[in-house]
């Protein structure tokens, strides 16, 4: 719950949108927790319509910056997004791009492949697991994964889980597939 104080016309010329804009999300949260009857709104109940679209950076780079021993990676390697969110890849550092893993992305849903030295930005409208690589250093484990929440996600995780992977890049997918298995997903 949002609590104004004071009247907008108190505010400022350039603040009165931004009390306007409290006060409106104010109203859609509560009358969504009239229709559902729910005690406590959470954004999974939230029609993905009425919720803001986010954007995700994920950089490609010649060192993870938190581990320089570690070469040629995605950073962050694994994130979770909802349906309809945009995943900006920022060409960070040079010689990367990303490109849709084979067999790694949902039913129904697109690949993609980045230029090398450009950003590439998707949509991700349909949920479950895209698996992604960055095509000169897949060998060498450049590899990642977007997982996109929602109805029927869990739909091609095996299959995604059972594409042949090779040397550096074997290991980063195990690696990945047990974070997944220890986060709280839907049966
Ligand atoms: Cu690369």
């Amino acid at each position: 719950m949002v609590h104004c104080h004071g009247k907008a016309s108190d505010l400022p010329a350039n603040k009165q949108f931004f009390y306007w804009e409290i006060v409106m999300t104010n109203h859609v949260t509560r009358r969504i927790a009239l229709a559902t009857g729910a005690a406590a709104v959470t954004l999974m109940t939230v029609p993905t319509t009425l919720r803001a679209q986010t954007a995700h950076d994920v950089q490609m780079l010649n060192k993870h910056p938190e581990d320089p021993k570690l070469r040629q990676v995605f950073f962050p390697r694994v994130i979770v997004v909802e349906a309809g969110d945009t995943v900006n890849f920022v060409a960070t550092d040079k010689s990367h791009n990303s490109a849709s893993a084979k067999g790694m992305t949902p039913e129904g849903a697109e690949d993609w492949k980045g230029r090398i030295n450009q950003d590439v930005s998707v949509t991700l409208d349909t949920p479950g697991f895209y698996g992604y690589a960055c095509t000169p250093h897949s060998s060498v484990g450049m590899v990642g994964l977007i997982i996109v929440k929602g109805e029927g996600m869990m739909a091609n995780l095996e299959n995604a889980k059972s594409q042949k992977q090779r040397g550096k890049a074997k290991q980063v997918w195990d690696e990945i597939w047990a974070e997944v298995d220890a986060m709280e997903l839907p049966a």
